[in-house]
């Protein structure tokens, strides 16, 4: 288990800084094993939080207004309850976004303070905003006593996400925070919100994450247009079968019939999410096997999808994906998260992830002439409210 320093850190400041003792929360950051751009198409994902997260230490003012500190950034922001507006600034509006959401949803807040600070790295697909919108939320529910359950508050980062951040995300980097159980992968049915914690028996095996440190402009609005490209895909197919209510509900039958013919590129984006939906199935029961072997190769099939017909990845993440796939010791990779930069995620076998890590290092650096950062990721429980 982790030692929660970042948690003491939080307490302190809001200390220094507002006099008082805050609550505080812890909200991680999460991995996919397999299951990518499938949540909004109703899907199943395969997610789990990790020893890495966001904390929040947040207490109550005598007015209507919200005082907030980013410790990283060493930067503070000041707004009014109600006046609540996304800003240009970034990072708080994850904050102010279930603020509102909040208010939206008919609790009836009251002016707060609150310091963030964490490590979950920014813009590397690990979901810094989810866990950032999660800490929020449960935050502010223990500080007003709202009674909100977890999937609620889920939901309703997901919603400020959508509104604040305008980027229309699925449910799982929400779910996976909050739902996160150590040492375990979350089968998340995203129609139903169903969900089986599934053990991840990896013996001998780490989570190896490449950080690509790219961050591409276009990801939020590519992201959407991705969306937007299944949801065309939907429409043509339901005009035909009006009981196709998402990609979810597709066959590549339906897709040859009444998408190829229509539009190439839909079809392209729409093959991949058919393709990586049955993908995901057949990689939970490997898992459940056993069998790390047959689950890596599927992550390969799942990169090279996402690089060549959904089109999310970019040459730094290909290139990472390359340097690893024909080494024994790496039984599966792929890029992980939205794309256009941001982490690849590694199974490497435990004896060989030192060196692994080295060669990858350098040669990214005398390649793409870019800082490859590397972590072995935990899996560890979701989002908490700590008593320390
Ligand atoms: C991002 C989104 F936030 C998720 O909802 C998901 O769609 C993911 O990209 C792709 O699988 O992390």
């Amino acid at each position: 288990m982790q030692t929660f320093s970042i948690a003491h850190t939080v307490k302190d400041k809001y200390k220094t800084l507002f006099g008082t003792e805050p609550i505080v929360v812890r909200s991680p950051g999460r991995v996919n094993i397999i299951g990518e751009h499938t949540d909004y198409n109703e899907g199943f994902v395969l997610p789990a939080a990790i020893d890495k997260a966001s904390y929040v230490a947040v207490g109550l003012r005598n007015d209507d207004r919200i005082s907030l500190y980013a410790e990283e950034f060493g930067d503070s922001f000041e707004s009014s309850l109600t006046t609540l507006a996304p800003t240009d600034r970034g990072w708080p509006n994850y904050i102010l976004g279930v603020a509102d959401q909040l208010q939206k949803s008919g609790h009836a807040l009251k002016g707060f303070n609150m310091v963030l600070s964490g490590d979950v790295p920014i813009g590397a697909g690990l979901s810094s905003s989810a866990s950032i919108e999660c800490a929020t939320g449960f935050a502010l529910n223990e500080l007003f006593g709202l009674s909100i359950s977890r999937l609620e508050l889920v939901k309703l980062a997901q919603r400020a996400e959508h509104l604040f951040a305008g980027v229309r995300v699925g449910i799982m980097d929400m779910f996976a925070s909050a739902f996160g159980k150590q040492d375990h992968v979350i089968k998340l049915d995203c129609r139903s919100l169903d969900y089986e914690y599934v053990p991840l028996k990896m013996d001998g095996i780490k989570i190896v994450l490449f950080n690509s440190n790219v961050e591409h402009s276009l990801a939020s609005s590519e992201y959407n247009m991705r969306r937007q490209q299944c949801e065309a895909g939907v429409a043509l197919i339901k005009a035909h079968h009006p009981e196709v209510a998402s990609l979810r509900d597709a066959t590549m039958e339906m897709l040859h019939k009444y998408v190829e013919p229509a539009d190439a590129l839909v079809y392209k984006r729409c093959k991949y999410v058919v393709e990586e939906k049955e993908r995901l199935l057949q990689g939970c029961e490997d898992l459940k096997r056993g069998d790390i072997k047959a689950l890596g190769k599927k992550m390969f099939a799942t990169h090279d999808g996402l690089s060549k017909e959904y089109e999310v990845s970019c040459e730094e993440l290909d290139f990472l994906v390359d340097q690893v796939r024909n080494k024994e010791a790496v039984l599966g990779a792929r890029m992980m998260g939205g794309g256009f930069g941001g982490c690849t995620i590694n199974l490497v076998r435990e004896d060989a992830v030192e060196d692994l890590i080295k060669e990858t290092t350098t040669n990214y650096n005398q390649q793409m002439k870019l800082k490859l950062l590397s972590y072995i990721a935990q899996i560890e429980d979701g989002t908490s409210v700590l008593s320390i």
